[in-house]
């Protein structure tokens, strides 16, 4: 006797869920050097078992900091602060406690569909590079469950694994170095491109630090100064004609950066100041420093330092010391 199933049944039996089951949850940078901004867009390519996600949950590695999940229409989002593992300094403040896990829940997002989970966040500066973090995800569906997990042993690969939890490299930023984002620096609205500075004789008094800054926000800001590990102190310069002479002066205000406005430090143009050298400046070394701004504050960066007498970084003409 022949016996026939139900259209439902075959579904069940024969039916493939509509995305390809190679599909996993993953991040759509997956690269990132430690010290510097991360977006994290979290890809979920589809539900448990053809059942609809209704909760999302991120645990963020101990190396991921400073975190503030992005909201979504039509989802709660929840946070679990903890302590970090190792605690930090950001601006001069210690900082030992954030977000650790993400919760985006009350959503149904159906497995025939996809969707971006996204959040704003750090690379710890003292994350280890090259290594691979992992942000394990667990999707909770009305029957189900979707779990992304899965860690590969140490030195194995994650090819093969059925789940693997999304993936991110940490690249140490000069391995990346033509990445035009590995200098970059962001505090509040303003962007701090590339600070460099250039070497000098050993008994140099002083030298010039240069940099780019743009202010994409809506008021207007001033750079009033900062710091130099070498320097006894720091001061916004300028440098103009006077009387058929380059004559440099110091801004006792600062230096604006009006809304919308970029302004580049430049040789020639304006400058900080590093005064009082306690040691020469060599071609090669990243000096640590910092800038302070009336209303943003204040952000730790890092001077590359060119060879003597450079115009420009040398990052800025790529071409010139690759190849
Ligand atoms: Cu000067």
């Amino acid at each position: 006797m022949i016996k026939f199933l139900s259209a439902a049944a075959v579904a069940a039996l024969f039916c493939m869920p509509s995305v390809s089951a190679s599909a996993h949850a993953t991040f759509e940078r997956a690269e990132a050097n430690p010290g510097a901004a991360y977006k994290g867009v979290l890809r979920v390519p589809h539900g448990c078992d053809g059942e609809a996600t209704n909760t999302v949950r991120l645990k963020l590695p101990d190396e991921i900091v400073s975190v503030k999940p992005m909201p979504k229409a039509g989802w709660t989002l929840t946070t679990v602060n903890a302590p970090y593992a190792q605690a930090y300094e950001e601006h001069g403040r210690k900082i030992s406690e954030g977000v650790r896990e993400i919760v985006w829940s009350g959503g149904a997002l159906q497995s025939d569909h996809y969707d971006e989970f996204v959040f704003m966040g750090r690379i710890a500066p003292h994350a280890k590079a090259p290594t691979t973090i992992f942000a394990p995800v667990v999707q909770d569906c009305a029957n189900g469950q979707q779990r992304w997990d899965q860690v590969p042993a140490a030195g194995q690969s994650a090819h093969g694994l059925k789940a693997p939890a999304p993936a991110i490299r940490l690249v140490a930023a000069a391995q990346s170095a033509e990445t035009p984002a590995s200098r970059t620096y962001k505090l509040g609205s303003l962007s701090i491109e590339r600070p460099w500075t250039r070497a000098t004789p050993r008994s140099a008094p002083v030298a010039g630090g240069y940099l780019k800054i743009t202010n994409s926000g809506a008021v207007s800001d001033r750079l009033t100064g900062g710091s130099f590990a070498h320097a006894g102190k720091v001061e916004v310069h300028e440098m103009s004609h006077e009387g058929g002479m380059m004559r440099m002066r110091q801004l006792p205000r600062g230096l604006e950066i009006a809304p919308g406005q970029s302004v580049e430090l430049r040789p020639g143009g304006y400058h900080l100041m590093f005064m009082d050298l306690k040691q020469g400046i060599v071609a090669g070394q990243n000096v640590k420093g910092s800038l302070v701004f009336e209303k943003a504050g204040q952000i730790e960066i890092e001077f590359d330092a060119e060879a003597m007498g450079a115009s420009t970084p040398a990052a800025a003409g790529a071409h010139e010391h690759k190849h």
